[in-house]
């Protein structure tokens, strides 16, 4: 099945200027990049993107470091694409990433973990909307 998912180049990843090396392994996996913006985003979309966090100890420090510095949000499409970016990606800490993930080759930690995949269809949706206007996508 042809799905839609949503990405971001976290700002670690964006400082370290390893933007076209991260979509290069996306495309090479054989995703389409539909649509592709950089920016740097506010604390108000950050708490409204992560509002199934708030709460929790790492709430805070996860929007001060998701609105330190420029971004890149992404719409992706392929074949299964929510569940073959979370694989692509590798595990949330890059200490239990497997070998191959982006996690594994670029994350510094669990907090600056370099990219984001949304984690079903119902959040893929609600992700991409937050951020794309439909005229937006392709
Ligand atoms: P995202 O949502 O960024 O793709 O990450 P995951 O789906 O892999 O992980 P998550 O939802 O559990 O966590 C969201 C976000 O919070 C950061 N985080 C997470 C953190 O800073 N400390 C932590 O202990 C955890 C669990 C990293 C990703």
């Amino acid at each position: 099945m042809i799905q839609r998912t949503f990405c971001i180049i976290k700002p670690d990843a964006v400082a370290r200027g390893l933007e076209d090396e991260i979509n290069d392994i996306i495309i090479h996996k054989g995703f389409k990049i539909l649509a592709s913006k950089r920016l740097t985003a506010t604390r108000d979309q950050f708490e409204t993107f992560y509002a199934e966090h708030k709460g929790k100890p790492f709430f805070d420090g996860l929007v001060e470091f998701m609105t330190s510095g420029p971004i890149i949000v992404q719409v992706l499409e392929g074949e299964n694409a929510i569940q073959a970016w979370r694989d692509l990606m590798g595990k949330t800490d890059p200490a239990e990433a497997a070998e191959g993930t982006i996690r594994k080759k670029y994350a510094e930690s669990k907090g600056h973990n370099s990219v984001h995949g949304s984690d079903s269809p119902e959040s893929a949706e609600r992700e991409i909307n937050l951020w794309f206007k439909p005229e937006e996508l392709q």
